[in-house]
């Protein structure tokens, strides 16, 4: 398999689930500006969406949306999901809430056009979406309850950007980020990533 990703972006949420799932698999770094993957071919060729994660298998079906690849993720690795039925649609829900209503807002950051005001609306709109994810988080316990879930995962990439572009953070949710932060997978990532930032090598 095959991880196409953007250091500082989503895809790290992919990324840290595939470490979490202990998968095998080989990383490509686009280059959002050119649009060219690591090997210099054309990324639309690939996913004509143009962006990151995106994921290819074996037989070259590609998969793309955070939501999807992490929603396959916990297929493989079932740790990494709520059992039950119900539970497994609130994972999509809660991927969904992330993806939609946290994620999405985000885009402003993004936008060099995108002026003061509409950076600080977004801002707000984050910080109260993060309100009512929090609320639904105890003290040592993670988005879906005790369980820790490739959902985690995606909200930790979210909140990285929170601290990046200024956006309040309470205490409740700097602990939480902490938590998951530690865990062996998000280093693995990170130090993978990181890795191949100094000298680009086929992992
Ligand atoms: N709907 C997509 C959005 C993914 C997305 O926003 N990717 C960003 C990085 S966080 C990207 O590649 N942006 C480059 C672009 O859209 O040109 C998903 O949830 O996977």
């Amino acid at each position: 398999m095959l991880l196409y990703y953007a250091i500082g972006t989503s895809s790290l949420a992919s990324h840290v689930a595939m470490e979490e799932a202990k998968l095998e698999f080989r990383l490509s770094k686009v280059d959002l500006k050119t649009r060219r993957d690591e090997g210099g071919d054309d990324f639309t060729q690939i996913n004509p969406k143009g962006y990151v994660p995106a994921l290819e298998f074996p037989n070259g079906e590609l998969l793309t949306e955070n939501i999807a690849i992490l929603s396959w993720v916990a297929e493989k690795a079932p740790q990494l999901a709520p059992s039950g039925t119900l539970a497994r649609i609130r994972l999509i829900e809660t991927l969904a809430y992330i993806s939609t209503e946290i994620h999405n807002n985000f885009k402003p950051f993004d936008r060099p056009d995108a002026g003061s005001n509409e950076r600080n609306g977004a801002r707000a709109i984050i910080a109260e979406r993060l309100r009512l994810i929090a609320a639904t988080i105890g003290e040592e316990g993670y988005v879906l309850g005790s369980h820790f879930t490739v959902a985690d995962v995606y909200l930790f990439v979210t909140l990285q950007w929170v601290v990046k572009f200024d956006v309040p953070l309470s205490v409740k949710l700097k602990n939480y980020m902490s938590r998951i932060n530690r865990r062996p997978a998000v280093s693995q990532a990170l130090a993978r990533e990181d890795a191949r930032e100094m000298a680009p090598i086929a992992s």
